[in-house]
């Protein structure tokens, strides 16, 4: 396919001599726009028989099921309904919460009802007295602790690997991703923010080794096209937002669901197929992400092959070497959240997540959400940095490396004002 593939297949054959196996990675990353090479996208509004989508019906009757299908078959796997007697625990409601300004909730989700868990912990804040306030549903990497310095957060056990026993964290530090969220301001602007530690839904270890402490254990054993450990994390963000359906401080018709990283790809996998969520914020996502496929620069399929080819579902695996033949690419996934609004945000320095590849994606899905009424990248080229593309599906590359700043979070708040004035 791309004339890269060629050397590759030299470079493949050294290392099969070398190490006497495939190791699936694809020699030298590219991260020369030059050598991107040339590919075709799917056309996102053709259907697999050849008609072409004019309308918002043919779309969610023809188009859009399809598109979630490839999705399910391919490349995240087919996640179960909720399935299991998922229960849910509010063990604190403190209404008196970082100073005076929130309610914290504390709520424990039980994914299987039973002993046996797993058990993942929601923590809550939204604004004193008010209720019904729209919310973003953060999936984050750590322990609810580390997101804000509030004493009043409990700190749970951990899996330890090792010995397959949860234990307490040896020094866990109050506060140390707190330089990722806005949580006062965010409060401020009338929102609630809703954490869950994404370790938690299921362990994310080498070789899918999580897979007996999460939700999957619940479920069949997988087989090539089950779900893999991304369907899995965006299962059980479901659950949480199951909960906050029951809970009247929060909109649950107005929730945000941000991911960062692998978490963004999981955002944009639970907010494709879970229409409750009234819109996504995909933080870096990156490849298997927003960003390109086809597009060889940064990471590509081969790379999340090698390293993590358990996030993705049995039938992936085929696509080493073969982006061509993914019957889908990123702008798809992208236009499975449409009419619903989507932040894409980048980092210049995250060349690792071709944020190039997610704004020619992003346009790519434009005429998805032009057919459904909202407003797309109608911009031709890469916007300025930190010049945020203000639309129902938004962009904005930020200076900076991959990461959540503080700058983002001004950028995600002027998002949600916008997407709830709009829309009301
Ligand atoms: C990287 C991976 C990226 C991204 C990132 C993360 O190692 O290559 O796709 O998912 O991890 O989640 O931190």
């Amino acid at each position: 396919m791309f004339s890269r593939f060629s050397i590759l297949s030299i470079k493949v054959g050294t290392l099969l001599i070398l190490s006497g196996g495939f190791s699936g990675t694809a020699g030298a990353t590219n991260f020369d726009e030059s050598k991107v090479g040339h590919y075709t996208l799917p056309d996102v509004l053709t259907a697999n028989d050849g008609t072409r989508i004019t309308n918002s019906a043919e779309w969610y009757s023809l188009r859009r099921p399809e598109i979630l299908e490839a999705y399910r078959d391919h490349i995240f796997g087919r996640s179960p309904q909720p399935g299991t007697n998922v229960t849910f625990h509010v063990w604190e409601t403190a209404t008196n919460a970082l100073n005076g300004i929130a309610v914290r909730k504390q709520v424990e989700i039980n994914f299987s009802g039973t002993t046996s868990g797993p058990i993942a912990h929601l923590l809550l804040y939204t604004p004193a007295n008010q209720s019904a306030v729209p919310t973003f549903l953060c999936l984050q990497f750590n322990g609810n602790y580390t997101v804000d310095p509030d004493p009043g957060i409990a700190i749970f056990p951990e899996l330890n690997p090792k010995s397959g026993l949860h234990e307490m964290p040896t020094n866990p530090r109050r506060g140390a991703a707190a330089r990722n969220w806005k949580i006062a301001e965010t409060l401020a602007h009338g929102y609630g923010v809703a954490f869950i530690d994404y370790r938690e839904i299921e362990p994310d270890l080498p070789h899918g080794a999580g897979m007996p402490y999460g939700v999957r254990k619940n479920f069949p054993a997988p087989n090539a096209g089950d779900w893999g450990a991304i369907g899995a994390w965006a299962w059980g963000v479901s659950r949480a937002l199951d909960y906050l359906e029951t809970d009247k401080n929060v909109d649950a018709k107005r929730v945000i669901l941000f991911g960062f990283s692998r978490l963004g790809k999981t955002a944009l996998w639970a907010g494709a197929q879970d229409t409750r969520f009234a819109a996504v914020i995909a933080n870096c996502s990156g490849e298997m992400g927003a960003a390109l496929s086809r597009r060889d620069y940064g990471e590509t399929v081969n790379d999340i092959l090698a390293r993590f080819p358990y996030w993705m579902c049995g039938n992936f695996q085929q696509y080493s070497n073969h982006w061509d033949r993914l019957p889908v690419d990123s702008h798809m996934l992208i236009s499975l959240i449409a009419p619903r609004p989507l932040f894409l945000n980048t980092g210049s320095d995250d060349r690792w997540s071709d944020p190039h590849g997610e704004f020619l994606a992003a346009q790519a899905a434009t005429p998805v959400y032009e057919l459904l009424g909202r407003t797309g990248i109608t911009e031709t080229n890469f916007p300025p940095l930190d010049h945020l593309l203000l639309h129902d599906l938004s962009f904005n590359c930020h200076t900076g490396k991959h990461d959540i700043l503080q700058t983002d979070w001004d950028d995600f708040l002027i998002f949600a004002d916008h997407i709830f004035q709009t829309q009301k």
